[in-house]
Formats: structure tokens, C-alpha cells, sequence
């Protein structure tokens, strides 16, 4: 994937019917990593998120607000916009489908798709569900209700022009055959692929009822459906046709999304682009649903977890961290607060923060230099955390890194470094501060601001991956504040 030195990355864009919660902030966040580690191999990388701005949800809940639906979309992008600048997410791009160049990409595309043949105007008759922007048919509704998301869903009767899914079957069986690592994690894989060879029915990609929306070529009384409007701006937030960022990222590396959308990304879209006769993505990786101090999230329950609210409470970073190190990224799992100040004290504090803070304490006190062999560098695996990260495991390289960390703390206690003096201990305060310059360095990408604050402490620049290797130790010490604080477990 990294090998052609160029990684592209999405997420999914957010509705704009309300401001982010912690699901927005994984995914953003989970993005942001993978971005940071491909900057730090010295991939060119583009990373992309942003806003879907049409349709019928944004406008119900626009109207609900007494606003227009441009007035109200663009007030809840600032959140957007102010979240992601706090919890240090370092996009390259950020699409609002309400920019006029993507209105023309779109509008262009839904033509490449005419042009080939594969469009037709028809009749719509099924129901929809406002919540998911999605058409279901009779048989597919479970107790009356989405089978997506559990909410009502209303009858739709409408002229409507279709997109030939149906069409491109074989296409996709063939596609995902010869790129196994296209639907992914692989434990997903067989539901897409069984529900493919069950069959699969044309596509509405129109509305006449919902005109908050981009119109749709060549006829005035149609609006293009949500859904096609919001899966282009993955190549128009890029400059398709003919932007030089088209050029140099698309198609794109991953598409990060949550499991709910996967239908959408690993079906639809990849038969919009054979049918545009445009390159697919390589990978779409579809992540796992939190839940909320063992509740689901909704808004009839009011329990959706404000990522800002935690970063004010107990840090960015440890925000970051506790996403990324509870579970692996294709899983579910629950948000607690009480299993984040278990990871902050058990692991933050004691191990990293620790190890920081000892080894700065007795570096600082030393006069000589710090001169020796490389010892614990045996200990780590750079090209175990480099595979890991590359197959989206950042769950397992930060563990592995977490190894490494555990590893020195060991050899300051096996070795009583505080005991030590002279030559013994110059050998062993460089293999600590090596490790620590390392460390700083592989925890860049989840953390930035801890790694900056390491680096402040150390006397260093930030490094890229070829520093991760024990060389000489050049910084120039300066001990500071602890880097977390002990959290005090609520009853
Ligand atoms: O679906 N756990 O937007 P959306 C983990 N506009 N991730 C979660 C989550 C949870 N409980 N809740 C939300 C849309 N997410 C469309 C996408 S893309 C062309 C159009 C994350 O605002 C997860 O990434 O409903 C999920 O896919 C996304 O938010 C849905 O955001």
C-alpha cells in the first residue's frame, strides 16, 4: 500500500444535523493517526474529511432550528472545523459537498454514468429512512422499522431516474476476488460478497421531493439523491477531472468508515466508478460502533459523548490514546470514563510518564556524556509496528510500542540505574535516552502533543521513521513537568 511512497486517506463526511460526537472524533482521530505515521515513512500523503451538507435530514433539522439550510449547516461546520483543530487532527482537506466545484463534479459524474448507459428514469416506490438517507424495500424493513438504525421510515412515491446497479454484479464479484484487501477488516468481506451474489437491484439516484440538494443534469425537476452527491467528494475534494491532486492521490488508499456505511462504500460506489470508468479505491476499512458507558448512543437517550468535553477534562492526548488502544479498529466497544482513568493511570502515568520523568531526573544530575551500546535496542521491532501499521492494526502497533516502553522502565529497575555511576551509568542513561528519543518519535502519530513535549524535555526535533534507529544522543536536557497527572477513579 505505502510502497508507491503516496497515501490518500478518507473518512466518511459528517452530516451537518448536529455537532460531533466521540463516533466522528474515532474515525477522524483513528485517520489522523495513519496519516501522521505514513508523514513520518515520508509518504506524500493527502488526508481528507468534511461535511454532508444536502439532503433531507440536514434540512429537518435546519428547519427545526427556524434556519435556512445553509445558514444552519454552516454554523455546525464551525464545530466541525473547531474540533478537529482541538483534538490536533492534521487534515490536508476538508470537503463541504455545498462548495460549488463539488455541485460540478457531481453534476459531471451523474453524466459519465448517463453517457455509458446506465441510467434510466423510472418510479420509485419503497420506503426511506430520513435518519440514514437510505431506500429500503418491503422485504428488507425489520418490524416495520430501518433495519439500519431501528426508526420509523416513510412511504416514498416518487419519478425517480435509476442507476443499473444490477449491472455490475459480476464486476464486483470479479473486483473483490482479485484485490482481497479491498473489503476490509476480512471478517466483513463475506457479508458484502454474499450479499452481492444474492443479487443486487438498480439504484434510485433522484429525488423530485428533496431539493436541498444538487440538481440533477437535464432536468429541472429533479435533485441528485444524497448518497451519490456525498460518495463523490472523495475524487471532487481532489479536483476531479482534472486537478493536480486527482492526479497525484486518487484512487485513494483507504476509505476509513464506520461498519453502518459499508454497503455505500464497498458496493455502490465501487459500481458508480466502473460505471464513470474511473480507478477504485484499494481499500475500504469499515471500523466498529462505541457505545456509551454500555448504552447505545442516540439522541432520544441524550447520551452522546462530547470528545471536547473529555479533552477539557482529561487531556487530548489521552483521549487519543484511550480511542486508538482500546480496542482494535475493526471492533465494538464501549466508552467509559472509568476505563479511560484506568489506561491514564495504569499506563500514561505509570509507564510512560514514569519513564520520562525518571530518566530526565537522573540525565539532568549527570555531568558526563552519554556515551555507550546500544542495549535495548534489541528490544524493538520497527519493522513489526511498520507491517502492523501498515494493515490498519494501530491497535497492535501501539501495544507494540507500549512493549518497548514497558522494556525500558524494566531495565532502569533491573539495572538499579539510580545506583549506577560513571561509565555504567553514561551506557546506561544513553540506552534510556535513546529509547525515550524513539519512543517520542513511534508515539507521534496517536499523541503529538505528549511527543512534543518529550522532545522539549529532551532537547530534540521532531524525527521521522529512519531515526528510529540508536545513534548518538544529541540533545540537550531540560527535565520539566510531569507529562500526565494521576486521576482520581470516581466511585
Ligand atoms: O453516515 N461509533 O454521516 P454520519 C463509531 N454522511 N463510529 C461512529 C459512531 C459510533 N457510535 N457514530 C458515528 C454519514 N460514527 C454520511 C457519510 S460518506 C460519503 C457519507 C462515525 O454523520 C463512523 O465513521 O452519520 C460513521 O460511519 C460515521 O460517523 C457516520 O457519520
Amino acid at each position: 500500500m505505502s510502497k508507491l511512497g503516496k497515501f490518500y486517506i478518507t473518512t466518511p463526511i459528517y452530516y451537518v444535523n448536529d455537532k460531533p460526537h466521540i463516533g466522528h472524533a474515532y474515525t477522524t482521530i483513528a485517520a489522523d493517526v495513519l496519516a501522521r505515521w505514513h508523514r513520518l515513512k515520508g509518504d506524500m500523503v493527502f488526508f481528507l474529511t468534511g461535511t454532508d451538507e444536502h439532503g433531507e435530514k440536514v434540512a429537518a433539522a435546519a428547519e427545526k432550528a427556524g434556519q435556512t439550510p445553509k445558514q444552519f449547516a454552516d454554523s455546525v461546520v464551525s464545530t466541525y472545523i473547531t474540533a478537529w483543530k482541538r483534538l490536533e487532527v492534521g487534515y490536508d482537506g476538508f470537503i463541504r459537498t455545498t462548495d460549488p466545484n463539488h455541485a460540478k463534479a457531481v453534476q459531471d459524474f451523474v453524466n459519465k454514468m448517463v453517457d455509458n448507459g446506465d441510467v434510466y428514469k423510472g418510479k420509485y416506490e419503497g420506503w426511506y429512512c430520513v435518519s440514514d438517507e437510505s431506500f429500503w424495500t418491503d422485504l428488507q424493513l425489520k418490524d416495520g422499522k430501518c433495519p439500519e438504525c431501528g426508526r420509523e421510515v416513510k412511504k416514498v412515491k416518487e419519478d425517480s431516474y435509476f442507476f443499473r446497479l444490477s449491472k455490475y454484479q459480476d464486476a464486483l464479484l470479479d473486483f473483490y476476488k482479485e484485490n482481497p484487501d479491498f473489503l476490509s477488516p476480512r471478517y466483513r468481506a463475506n457479508e458484502i460478497i454474499n450479499r452481492v451474489k444474492d443479487g443486487l437491484k438498480d439504484v434510485s439516484i433522484s429525488r423530485t421531493a428533496i431539493k436541498w440538494a444538487v440538481p440533477f443534469p437535464g432536468d429541472a425537476q429533479h435533485w441528485v439523491y444524497v448518497w451519490v452527491d456525498a460518495l463523490i467528494n472523495y475524487i471532487s475534494a481532489l479536483g476531479w477531472p482534472g486537478g493536480e491532486n486527482y492526479k497525484a492521490y486518487w484512487p485513494a488508499d483507504v476509505h476509513l468508515i464506520g461498519k453502518e456505511i459499508n454497503w455505500f462504500h464497498s458496493v455502490i460506489w465501487p459500481a458508480m466508478l466502473l460505471s464513470a470508468n474511473l480507478p477504485l479505491p484499494k481499500k475500504v476499512f469499515s471500523h466498529g460502533w462505541w457505545t456509551a458507558e454500555g448504552q447505545k448512543m442516540s439522541k432520544s437517550r441524550g447520551n452522546f459523548v462530547n470528545p471536547l468535553d473529555i479533552a477539557d477534562r482529561y487531556s487530548v492526548d489521552a483521549l487519543r490514546y484511550f480511542l486508538i488502544r482500546e480496542l482494535p479498529l475493526g471492533d465494538d466497544g464501549d466508552f467509559s470514563e472509568k476505563a479511560l482513568i484506568a489506561r491514564i493511570n495504569g499506563e500514561l502515568v505509570a509507564d510512560l510518564g514514569n519513564l520520562i520523568y525518571r530518566i530526565l531526573t537522573l540525565a539532568e544530575r549527570f555531568a558526563g556524556e552519554f556515551r555507550g551500546s546500544p542495549e535495548l535496542e534489541p528490544k524493538l521491532d520497527i519493522s513489526k509496528i511498520e507491517s502492523k501499521m501498515d494493515d490498519l492494526d494501530t491497535f497492535g502497533a501501539l501495544n507494540d510500542i507500549w512493549g518497548f516502553i514497558r522494556e525500558a522502565n524494566k531495565y532502569v529497575n533491573e539495572k538499579e540505574v539510580w545506583k549506577l555511576s560513571g561509565d555504567e551509568l553514561s551506557n546506561a542513561l544513553y540506552n534510556l535516552l535513546e529509547a525515550c528519543r524513539i519512543i517520542s518519535i513511534l508515539i507521534s502519530p496517536f499523541m503529538p502533543e505528549t511527543s512534543s513535549k518529550i522532545n522539549a524535555q529532551l532537547g530534540i526535533g521532531p524525527g521521522t521513521l529512519n531515526d528510529c534507529r540508536f545513534g548518538r544522543f544529541k540533545g540537550r536536557i531540560k527535565k520539566g513537568e510531569y507529562l500526565f497527572k494521576k486521576v482520581e477513579q470516581k466511585a
